[in-house]
């Protein structure tokens, strides 16, 4: 057994999470307390509570490619008489800091419902940045808030806060717990897609990189890449939206001799568009960039929801957009022949480059979370390529 062989729960483990309240039930209590509009990005817990705001004519339902601006918008609406919800994982409410630092020094009042307090059968252990940066934003910029337990009476808890926010004039949140908000009644529909699948685009990366560096994203590709390189400190993956192409940026040009490939997702690079404006200014030439591109947040399939529609999924041209920016390599592929021909490509000719890997198909992964915690390959990966001596994982030969 390897360090990277970390314990990890059973793929049959129970789902802890107690169901509090349907989606309809939370929306109804918005609306009593005066809710005109919600700005949100979906993460799995408040997945069913966004499809269920986006079919009831009581709210406007507004998606956002990222948190922040979400935030921002809901000051503006609130500065024009209406009064908002702002739904999100930790991870964005982290990154709204800035704007909800202004909305409490004016005096601005929003409702937040976020997830991943860190407690409560949380079972995922990269949840703990989204938790980190979620609780320190409510904490460290003194915003009241409420950690809901299994079973809590969601609802009441929503009027409560909701009021609460108006009559302080100030940012308030509750954190929900896992699984807490259901459907109601219906299942979710299943979209079945014909073409590329995320499947496919890891296993043609995989099977091109050479000695190329690896950084996945949260999406489901992350898992793909993992399974089958378990030993494997060079593949790796970034679980914040928005972050894997930076990061696959920093790593290139500390390795400058070495192919660094980001395998990035659609939604994951269209909440930072303008890193694309960045690679074209100063992108190393060994860096390429894969972006799979199925229109949505697949990833979300696991938790039973309905297709959630990424920008690309309202018509955003991510190759257009990049080229736009300035950068010169940009190739497009819709089968895994032509992704092999331009990985090929790419990973030989000087860049920065981006593929754009046109995959509408999504396949769950076998194992669906990335098989190892991410301090150990973090840790793991550093030490072998600052390490002047060939290492094992088992352990340092010297
Ligand atoms: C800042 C931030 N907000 C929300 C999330 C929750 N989240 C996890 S995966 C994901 C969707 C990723 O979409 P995409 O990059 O298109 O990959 P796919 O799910 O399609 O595989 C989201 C929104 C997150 N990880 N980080």
């Amino acid at each position: 057994m390897t360090i990277l062989d970390s314990p990890r729960p059973a793929a049959t483990a129970p789902l802890v999470g107690v169901v509090s309240a349907t989606a309809r039930e939370i929306i109804d209590a918005l609306v009593d307390v005066g809710i005109s509009h919600s700005f949100a990005l979906p993460d799995s817990v408040n997945v069913h509570l966004l499809d269920a705001l986006d079919g009831d004519p009581r709210i406007a339902s507004v998606r956002v490619s990222t948190e922040d601006v979400g935030a921002a918008a809901l000051h503006g609406l609130w500065l024009g008489g209406g009064n908002g919800v702002l739904v999100t994982e930790g991870s964005g409410l982290g990154l709204s800091t800035l704007v909800l630092a202004r909305m409490i020094n004016d005096r601005v009042p929003v409702l937040i419902l976020t997830s991943h307090s860190g407690l409560h059968g949380e079972r995922h252990g990269y949840h703990q940045s989204s938790a980190l940066a979620g609780m320190g934003t409510l904490r460290g910029l003194g915003i009241a808030h409420h950690v809901a337990a299994p079973g809590d009476d969601l609802p009441a808890l929503v009027r409560s806060l909701g009021t609460t926010a108006q009559a302080m004039m100030s940012p308030v949140a509750l954190v929900l717990p896992l699984r807490s908000i259901t459907r109601g009644k219906g299942a979710a529909g299943r979209v079945e897609r014909t073409g590329m699948s995320d499947l496919d685009v890891a296993q043609v990366v995989l099977a091109e990189r050479g000695n190329g560096l690896i950084v996945g994203s949260p999406g489901f590709s992350s898992c793909h890449l993992a399974e089958g390189t378990s030993d494997d400190v060079t593949v790796l993956s970034q679980q914040e939206l928005g972050y894997t192409t930076p990061m696959a940026w920093g790593l290139a040009m500390a390795q400058p001799h070495r192919p660094v490939i980001g395998v990035d997702g659609d939604g994951s690079v269209t909440s930072r568009l303008s890193v694309l404006a960045d690679l074209a200014h100063t992108g190393p030439g060994n860096l390429t960039i894969v972006v799979i591109d199925n229109g949505g947040y697949g990833t979300f399939a696991l938790a039973g929801a309905l297709p959630q529609a990424a920008p690309t999924g309202w018509g955003v041209d991510i190759a257009a957009v990049a080229r736009a920016c300035g950068m010169r390599h940009v190739t497009e592929a819709r089968t895994p022949e032509q992704l092999r021909t331009c990985l090929a490509i790419a990973i030989r000719e000087p860049g920065p480059r981006l593929v754009v890997a046109h995959a509408p198909r999504s396949e769950v992964p076998a194992f669906p979370e990335p098989v190892r915690p991410s301090v150990l390959v973090t840790q793991a990966l550093r030490h072998h390529l600052t390490h002047p001596r060939p290492t094992t994982l088992a352990g340092d030969p010297r």
